[in-house]
């Protein structure tokens, strides 16, 4: 049966208090609304294997739908560098370290199947953006392990549209993804670029809103992708600093 609404819901990162709230107050109905989480449930938060075991389970009563975020994949690469002894060269946090010592073999089988996008009609979710050099149509969003990388963290673009590191965010012509994207899958949704509000694009919205630094946790509802609603819920603790990063 066709959904009756959508909800997609931006970066959780553990803030499992939050995701109740938002879901209350939104008035979830698993089953009959499309639940679509944009990735990054894991880390930073205080309660991310809570978020984790409750979105899987609305997988499967739901229908709910959970996306890879960049911290969902780092923890996957994690798992099988240390299958190699080569643990050390994934780089990962203590938070995130914290994370994946209390993750149970089901847990982390679930992490490595997240699909990379979700497509709805007229709209396409993905964890970070899309590079307009290589992603042109729908099989090239996860064709290879550099297209699905630059999905889940693409922030900047230079003038070719090819994706920029973080670092070089501030070089001549560099612009977010959002700017230069040219709708070609619809209205993009997606997570992964923290900001007060929601991020909007000509054809975009961002809806991580900082939930775990304070901010707050949102989600985009509709039946009709023209009038969308954004619902927020307040985070009820800081439980991190941010970086200094834009
Ligand atoms: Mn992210």
């Amino acid at each position: 049966m066709k959904p009756e609404r959508h909800i997609i819901v931006g970066d959780v990162h553990g803030c499992r208090e939050e995701l109740h709230d938002l879901l209350l107050q939104v008035g979830y109905r698993p089953g009959w609304d499309q639940l679509v989480m944009v990735g990054d449930l894991v880390d930073r938060g205080p309660d991310s294997v809570g978020v984790l075991r409750w979105i899987r389970e609305l997988e499967v009563t739901g229908g709910a739908v959970s996306l890879a975020g960049n911290h969902e994949e780092k923890i996957v690469r994690y798992h099988h560098l240390l299958a190699h002894a080569l643990g050390a060269e994934a780089g990962l946090t203590e938070s995130q370290l914290q994370v994946y010592h209390q993750l149970a073999p089901a847990d982390l089988d679930w992490i490595a199947r997240r699909p990379y996008f979700f497509k709805g009609p007229g709209f396409l979710v993905v964890h970070a953006g899309i590079c307009p050099q290589i992603h042109h149509t729908l099989e090239d969003l996860d064709r290879n392990r550099e297209a699905r990388r630059r999905l889940v963290r693409i922030r900047h673009v230079d003038a070719f549209g090819n994706m920029l590191k973080l670092i070089q965010a501030g070089v001549p012509g560099a612009r977010p993804w959002h700017e230069v994207y040219d709708g070609r899958f619809g209205v993009v949704v997606h997570g992964h670029w923290r900001c007060g509000e929601v991020m909007r694009g000509p054809f975009s919205y961002g809806l991580d809103t900082s939930c775990c630094y304070g901010g707050k946790l949102t989600a985009m509802v509709f039946t009709d992708l023209q009038r969308p609603a954004f619902v927020s819920v307040p985070a009820r603790r800081t439980y991190r600093h941010p970086p200094p990063i834009g």
